[in-house]
């Protein structure tokens, strides 16, 4: 844990299809999703590059709370960072933080989502085993052109699809290039994956080491190629993005 608050966006993703298995266990436990919202609550700090989403990643290990924001709007997150929120003015009641109902990680994998400015329609929620519960909200939106840890995860998934219990046409193949630098190209994940020869998502040393240089690189040095603010330089066009993101409804500011 750090010393100085760190900000976070919260990034809405709309579950469209829970599959029948986690279906089964809602409305045995009394949850019908029928006419209701429901969102994935994923913590970024590059909400800018929310333009090359390609699933969303929760963990087995994580009892996941099923949170009543009223209006038929219901948010999937850790318990620890619903109560967070709770005392920031995002939800329905200062200090009310008890869940609906608790939803295992496992339970989720597999469901289609709609997640914002992506290009692709539906995408699916996946297993990534890094995951830390004592940060964010335990849900990682994947952005595998930009961030070390998704690529390496998307690899290993694609790679061992039997292994992950998934099936491996849930898994978006080509990351998408978002963010263009002169050091790394337009894939900075890929580029350093490959240059410091990481093999997979428990290299923990060298993943720190690749997502240090991606993300120095990629705020100061680099240029969003998609969106309404393609050519700008990913500093200026951060703060423009989320605002964007949380004046839609879309987002939401999250500090812990
Ligand atoms: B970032 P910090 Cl494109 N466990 O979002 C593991 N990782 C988590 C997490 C958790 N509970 N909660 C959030 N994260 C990830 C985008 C992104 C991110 C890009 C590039 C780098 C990057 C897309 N994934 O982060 O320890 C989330 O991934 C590298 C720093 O608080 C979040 O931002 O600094 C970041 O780690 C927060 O990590």
């Amino acid at each position: 844990e750090g010393v100085l608050p760190q900000e976070y966006t919260g990034i809405k993703i709309e579950v469209t299809g829970f599959t029948a298995r986690a279906l089964g266990y809602l409305r045995e436990h009394g949850f019908d999703p029928e006419g209701k919202k429901v969102y994935l609550v994923a913590a970024t700090l590059r909400p800018e590059t929310m333009y090359g989403q390609t699933c969303c990643f929760v963990s087995r290990k994580i009892d996941y709370g099923l949170f009543d924001m009223g209006h038929g709007e219901f948010f999937i997150c850790t318990r620890r960072s619903f109560k967070n929120m709770s005392y920031q003015e995002i939800t329905p009641r200062r200090g009310d933080y008890k869940e609906a109902l608790l939803v295992n990680g496992d339970l989720l994998v597999g469901s289609k989502i709609h997640a914002p400015l992506t290009p692709l329609k539906t995408l699916r929620v996946l297993p990534m085993e890094t995951i830390l519960e004592s940060k964010g909200t335990g849900v990682v939106t994947c952005v595998p052109s930009d961030s070390p840890d998704d690529f390496v995860t998307t690899r290993d998934l694609l790679n061992k699809p039997e292994y992950h219990g998934i099936d491996r046409d849930w898994v978006v193949e080509d990351p998408i290039s978002i963010v263009r630098t002169d050091k790394y190209g337009d894939m900075c994940a890929k580029t350093l994956v490959e240059k410091l020869k990481i093999h997979s998502p428990k290299d923990t040393q060298q993943l720190a080491e690749a997502k240090t240089l991606a993300y120095k690189e990629g705020y100061y040095n680099g240029v969003l190629l998609k969106g309404k603010y393609q050519g700008m330089k990913v500093e200026d066009a951060k703060p423009k993005v989320k605002k964007d993101l949380v004046d839609a409804g879309l987002a939401f500011v999250y500090n812990e």
